[in-house]
């Protein structure tokens, strides 16, 4: 008989339509790899050569105010430009399509400290955090479709700097993924009457088997259809389409879920866990978006120890996306760990 956690199956993400190869029998292969933790460097509190850290100059040549807090200023060396001119119509029927763009793109500092991260810093700090994420959404969205906030964090994601930082593009064009989760959603809410991951949060609820945290106002789980090991997707509890629209409940309650989540995370292996993470939420433009649900997805690439990445190749750039561990093993491991994190375990403070 079939058992998804013994044979080969496809999961379908809802979100985009596309599809996940899972592959769990592999997990019985010999693993002759390297396993050892990767030693932690200890970061001093501010960095005289970091272009984040408060007083420091920038690679532009801007010198960063002696911020206390949160800290957002505009890209130096932008993906997107606010003065694109307009351009010319291409010949009709030419597959040589392109299309002028405009943008912004900001950089926002969590914290003045150059050694912390959202896990390691306090509610009240990684709710400042969380504020400054929904005043740009209000800002940039007035005059761009999609603004899209995320955070690169750690050396293996390309992340360029230690310093907890996360970033903002708002541009006046609706990404691929954006595009998508919009198509997707609202054929949803015309078929079935309800926003998609509304109904989706109530059946992982229910289930509970991909929960690793919950509260009364957000859900993480590991996506039925994850594709990264232990990606994880947050998701409200309650009608809410946008980071500016959230209530001071949903604000706590977001902060409590981030520290506690992302604690699990660094305990997992015991480092500073890498990611890429981003919001989704409906486009700031004049369409209705009742099928939309804000959300923020996790990808991080580690697989079996501090030092092993999962490497998207082969298969899955070439017909598509594969797992060994079942997005269900992933959450069992998750919700196993606990919400201190291992850095206060073995230095009380
Ligand atoms: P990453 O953490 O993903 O490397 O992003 C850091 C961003 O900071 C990157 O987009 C910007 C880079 O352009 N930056 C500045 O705006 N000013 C600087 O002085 C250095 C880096
Ligand atoms: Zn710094």
């Amino acid at each position: 008989m079939f058992d998804p956690e013994l044979h080969p199956h496809r999961r379908r993400n809802p979100l985009t339509g596309e599809w996940i190869l899972v592959s769990p029998h592999r997990t019985l292969r010999p693993w002759q790899g390297q396993q050892e933790k990767l030693s932690g460097t200890s970061l001093p509190r501010h960095d005289p050569g970091c272009y984040l850290c408060p007083g420091n100059r920038r690679a532009g040549e801007l010198v960063n105010p002696d911020y206390t807090g949160t800290f957002v200023f505009r890209n130096d060396f932008s993906a997107l430009l606010p003065d694109t001119p307009a351009g010319d119509t291409p010949p009709p029927g030419s597959l040589l399509r392109s299309q002028p763009v405009q943008g912004e793109c900001r950089v926002i500092c969590f914290s003045p400290r150059h050694d912390l991260t959202l896990p390691e810093m306090t509610l009240e700090e990684i709710g400042q955090v969380v504020e400054v994420w929904g005043h740009q959404v209000r800002e940039l969205g007035q005059t761009h479709r999609w603004v899209q906030v995320f955070e690169n964090k750690g050396a293996v994601m390309g992340c360029s700097n230690p310093h907890p930082h996360g970033q903002v593009w708002a541009g006046s064009f609706l990404p691929r993924t954006a595009e998508l989760e919009d198509v997707h959603q609202r054929q949803h809410l015309m078929e079935h009457g309800r926003p998609l991951l509304l109904q989706y949060v109530e059946e992982e609820l229910a289930s509970g088997e991909r929960v690793v945290e919950s509260n009364a106002e957000w859900a993480m789980v590991v996506p039925h259809w994850a594709t990264w090991p232990f990606e994880l997707l947050l998701l409200p509890r309650r009608p809410l389409q946008r980071l500016d629209e959230m209530n001071g409940p949903q604000k706590r309650l977001l902060a409590e879920i981030l520290k506690s989540s992302l604690t699990r995370y660094d305990n997992l292996f015991e480092t500073s866990f890498p990611y890429s993470m981003g919001w989704h939420g409906a486009p700031c433009d004049d369409a209705p978006s009742d099928h939309w649900q804000l959300h923020a997805h996790f990808y991080p690439p580690l697989l079996r120890s501090a030092a092993i990445k999962k490497f998207m190749v082969g298969y899955e750039m070439l017909a598509e996306a594969q797992r060994d561990i079942t997005p269900e093993q992933a959450a069992r491991r998750l919700q196993a760990l606990p919400t201190l994190h291992y850095k206060q375990n073995s230095n009380p403070p």
